[in-house]
């Protein structure tokens, strides 16, 4: 061990360490883990790249920092020493839960992997006091509860910079407060998260109610669910102005420093803008560069030399477009420069489709970001040409060199060394523990595939991560699974394009043919993990149905030693860091070309699970990676999706009734079984959205869907071929880690020597 994490761990606590409780041993490690990232932080380079984003789902920090300081192990076998388990050490930790989902978490890998790679980058977002909100169930609903996780001591630093923020008719103070970002066996960067002075947690009562007027007590409160209500939009635009103000303010401050003369700021820093919350930051960057008394024009072209823009989805209701007076009301001073970035636009095109300001006068922010940035970038190689030919193509057609694809990236420190220590150490054994910094050498599994003895490790594994996340189900849910079903698992966020609701109708259509006595020859579980927005009805409808059939059918004991149903209590970043390692089959069924990426089929897959997937984000990569063998397709491509779409032509009630098994699982939503656990309202409300509706053709995909799965279960039956499944989606998972996403970005974008 080069530095004795003992000594330094006796300081922080007491001398005798086998006397502290798990919370001092915490809290202790926690000290010594900030005060060695301090030691790593390396001196600046020239240019730096700052990535703003209003999300990083960072999760929770000590074991990944121990692991890439180095000494996690060291720090595990002194614990042990002193009779402590670093398990029971990491649960004390709360998780910040500081993201919605994908796009929160990638940018909480992308900092991983800038620091692992020696780039001088650092991320800037908000100090959210309440992360996502904290679910539980009751009466087979979803409630949601406030979900501190800011405590007295914690990761974060309080810094000394302070800036004043202006806002339409008052000013708050800001303070910046820091995270040590800790690169795997290399430099540390930082994470900045601005926070107001005055904020009052005392505002919020026992839900995540709380008075949205009050924006000098409330701007850093809350994270918002990505379905915000009309109430809390204004607010979500103060929480924007004031994240790129500070973020603006300090970059152009550091660039100051380095001696970096205004027109050179793009020598001097890239700001990549993730999805458009963080749009501000142009008219903001403008704004402040004329008042260093450069004119317009020039603050213009500084700016587009400087930002960069990353589009997260094609779904129309989740491009942000603020309506002007909102813009008016909170930021003023930007307005008139947002009016003269849409004067040019509109002088140098006729197409009223790349305007700014629309004629509802409403401000595009994705399109001020293309005509203003100098790259724009999906985040699969499907989504990006989805983007060049349907989303975005009248702007591919204009500036067709500013258009590139990032596809997305997982960092493995925590996707595979951190949660799944067993598959971890193993590889190490086989191939070397070179993969760890480059990750294609996962490759050399390849030359194993044929080796019973290593295939057969691979399913014992799997095995006790599975016994592993059946002793958590039980300790934390109360719910008893066999360790010896098939798992198969989908979790993410509750959205109709992810259509959980297809994978609720299979399990309905299994339980019925259960009943009926055609029982599968291995048992299986059925787990689910998602958070629905708290206004999103529909999808919480889908919560309701899914913990309904969890209570059906676990009860039936004619029908639950071969089937069980578990939705998992508030699904975050830990949870799957447990779920991951045990699953069998990856649930990536999202509608084709809905889905921008997905990253967490990229971890299901590292950890050795089969995808079951659409041809739809980043599913498209693995499936050719992987080859058809290792993959179970389905589903109607996206070129036919987007033409039903075109057309309008797609009726659900059509498919309804052409199919007995379709009609028979659809109608058991409202049929009497479900009455008796159910709420009538929101069952009918589903059903009659699957029947009338359908939006995102749910109805359309599931014969083919039904097949694959039961082609997966029949195939799972042969577990020597089963597990050369499972290592070569193994083997083939190092595309996908974000380090070569991050690489790719600076050698295309960002340009940091
Ligand atoms: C936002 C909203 C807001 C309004 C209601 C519906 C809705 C649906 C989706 C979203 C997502 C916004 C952006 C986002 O989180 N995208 C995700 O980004 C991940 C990282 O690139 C990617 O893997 C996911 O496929 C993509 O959905």
């Amino acid at each position: 061990m080069s530095v004795n994490v003992r000594e330094l761990l006796e300081k922080k606590c007491c001398n005798n360490l086998a006397a502290c409780t798990d919370e001092q041993l915490y809290y202790g490690l926690l000290g010594v883990v900030k005060d060695l990232a301090k030691q790593k932080e390396s001196q600046q380079g020239k240019k730096k790249i700052y990535y703003i984003s209003a999300e990083f789902l960072i999760g929770k920090l000590l074991s990944n920092n121990l692991i890439n300081l180095g000494i996690y192990d060291d720090v595990a076998a002194l614990l042990k020493q002193y009779g402590k388990d670093i398990n029971l050490i990491e649960q004390v930790e709360p998780e910040p839960s500081l993201g919605n989902g994908g796009l929160g978490r990638l940018a909480a890998c992308f900092l991983d992997s800038m620091a692992t790679l020696g780039l001088n980058g650092d991320g800037i977002g908000l100090n959210y006091h309440f992360g996502l909100f904290l679910q539980t169930f009751e009466n087979h609903l979803q409630k949601e509860n406030k979900n501190p996780w800011i405590e007295k001591e914690s990761w974060l630093t309080k810094t000394d910079v302070t800036y004043p923020i202006q806002f339409g008719g008052f000013t708050v103070q800001s303070r910046m407060y820091d995270l040590d970002v800790t690169g795997y066996e290399n430099r540390a960067n930082k994470l900045h998260l601005f926070d107001i002075e005055t904020v009052d947690e005392s505002l919020v009562g026992d839900g995540i109610d709380f008075d949205k007027e009050d924006i000098c007590k409330n701007l850093t409160l809350f994270l918002y669910p990505d379905d915000s209500d009309d109430a809390g939009r204004l607010l979500r635009v103060y929480q924007q102005y004031f994240m790129v103000s500070n973020g603006a303010r300090l970059i152009l401050e550091e660039c100051k420093a380095k001696g970096c003369k205004l027109y050179d700021l793009p020598e001097y820093a890239a700001i990549q803008i993730n999805d458009t919350h963080p749009s501000m930051v142009i008219p903001e960057l403008i704004r402040l560069l004329m008042e260093e008394g450069i004119r317009m024009q020039d603050a213009i072209d500084i700016v587009s030399k400087t930002c960069a823009y990353t589009n997260h989805t094609i779904l129309a209701e989740a491009l942000e477009k603020w309506p002007m007076d909102y813009l008016n009301q909170a930021v003023p001073q930007l307005m008139p420069i947002i009016r003269e970035l849409d004067t040019i636009v509109k002088d140098k095109f006729k197409d009223q489709t790349v305007a700014i300001i629309d004629s509802a006068n409403r401000v595009h922010m994705a399109h001020m970001d293309i005509h203003y940035g100098y790259s724009v970038n999906g985040v699969a190689y499907l989504h990006t040409e989805i983007l060049k030919k349907n989303e975005l193509d009248h702007f591919y057609k204009i500036y067709p060199q500013k258009f590139n694809n990032k596809t997305n990236g997982i960092t493995f420190r925590r996707w595979l060394m951190h949660c799944n220590r067993g598959l971890s150490s193993y590889l190490d054994q086989v191939i070397g523990t070179g993969w760890h910094k480059d990750a294609q050498q996962l490759e050399k599994l390849l030359a194993f595939a044929e080796d019973q003895q290593v295939l057969k490790k691979l399913l014992q594994i799997k095995k006790e991560n599975k016994q592993a996340l059946v002793k958590y189900l039980k300790e934390t849910q109360g719910v008893e699974l066999d360790e010896n079903s098939i798992f198969d698992i989908q979790i993410k966020r509750l959205h109709e394009y992810k259509r959980q609701q297809m994978n609720a109708l299979y399990v309905i259509h299994k339980y019925l043919e259960i009943k009926g006595g055609k029982k599968p020859t291995t048992p299986i579980t059925v787990i689910f993990g998602a958070k629905a927005a708290p206004a999103y009805i529909i999808a919480k409808d889908i919560i309701h149905l899914i913990l309904c059939l969890q209570e059906i059918i676990n009860n039936d004991p004619q029908v639950s030693p071969y089937l069980k149903v578990v939705m998992v209590e508030n699904y975050n970043v830990t949870k799957a860091e447990k779920l991951i390692p045990a699953c069998d089959i990856s649930e990536q069924i999202s509608l084709a070309s809905k889905e921008a990426s997905g990253t967490g089929n990229m971890k299901f897959m590292l950890n050795g699970a089969v995808t079951l997937g659409t041809m739809d984000g980043a599913n498209v990569e693995i499936a050719d990676l992987v080859g058809k063998e290792n993959i179970y397709i389905f589903g109607e491509s996206s070129d036919t999706v987007i033409e039903h779409y075109i057309q309008a032509d797609y009726e659900s009630k059509e498919y309804y009734e052409k199919d007995e098994d379709i009609k028979e699982a659809v109608d058991f939503i409202v049929g009497k079984e479900m009455m008796k656990v159910g709420q009538k309202e929101n069952l009918e409300r589903l059903y009659n959205e699957l029947l009338n509706k359908d939006w995102f053709m749910t109805l359309l995909d599931y014969k083919d869907y039904a097949k694959k799965r039961e082609m997966c279960y029949r195939d799972y039956e042969d577990r020597v071929a089963w597990a050369k499944k499972m290592l070569v989606n193994t083997a083939k998972a190092g595309f996908f880690s974000s380090d070569r996403t991050i690489a790719e970005y600076n050698q295309d974008i960002w340009k940091l020597s």
